[in-house]
């Protein structure tokens, strides 16, 4: 899978969707720090929030392969910039999150809103229902993956 960061505003379910892309448990637990999970940065909803910390999510996106804002649907909240995607060193997808709790209307919304902030492409997911989950674990698939065979070190054989 690519190394991936994942940024978004506090509960708007970033740790939740770590878990479900990586097959664990839903269980809560408020991120206090940078956690590394199987490769997956996962962040403080603050790092966005405080824009002090901005820097540090552009810095720490370096070393991955993929950033992706997370928009929570069913939020009024609206924290990324128009065009904030072009400010990160790698390409930015994004995700709409909670579609098991958003209206149509809700999730159109969300995805205008990320379309705006430059991130490309967009899907919408429910990590509670697992609904577009398959979608975006086919786009976060490593390229070298996608063409080769793994073994059973975790290496490719082409
Ligand atoms: N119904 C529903 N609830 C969700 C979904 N994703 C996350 N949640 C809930 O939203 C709350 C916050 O989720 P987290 O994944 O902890 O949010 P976070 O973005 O990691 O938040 P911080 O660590 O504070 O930045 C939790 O109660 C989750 O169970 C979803 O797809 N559907
Ligand atoms: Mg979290």
């Amino acid at each position: 899978m690519k190394k991936i960061i994942l940024v978004g505003t506090v509960a708007c379910g970033k740790t939740t969707l770590c878990q479900r892309i990586h097959g664990m448990e839903l269980v809560y637990k408020k991120t206090q720090a940078l956690e590394v999970v199987n490769e997956t940065i996962d962040t403080p909803g603050e790092y966005l929030e405080h824009r002090a910390f901005l820097r540090n999510l552009m810095t720490t996106a370096v070393d991955a392969d993929l950033v992706l804002f997370l928009l929570d649907a069913t939020q009024e909240r609206f924290m990324y910039s128009p065009g904030q995607a072009a400010s990160f060193p790698v390409q930015v997808a994004g995700v709409v999150t909670k579609t098991d709790l958003a209206s149509e209307t809700q999730r159109r919304q969300a995805r205008e809103l990320l379309e705006l902030s430059g991130a490309s492409p967009i899907f919408e997911v429910s990590s509670v229902s697992g609904d577009g989950i398959n979608g975006l674990l086919e786009f976060l698939k490593d390229e070298a993956a996608q063409s080769g065979t793994e073994t059973d070190n975790g290496r490719f054989l082409y």
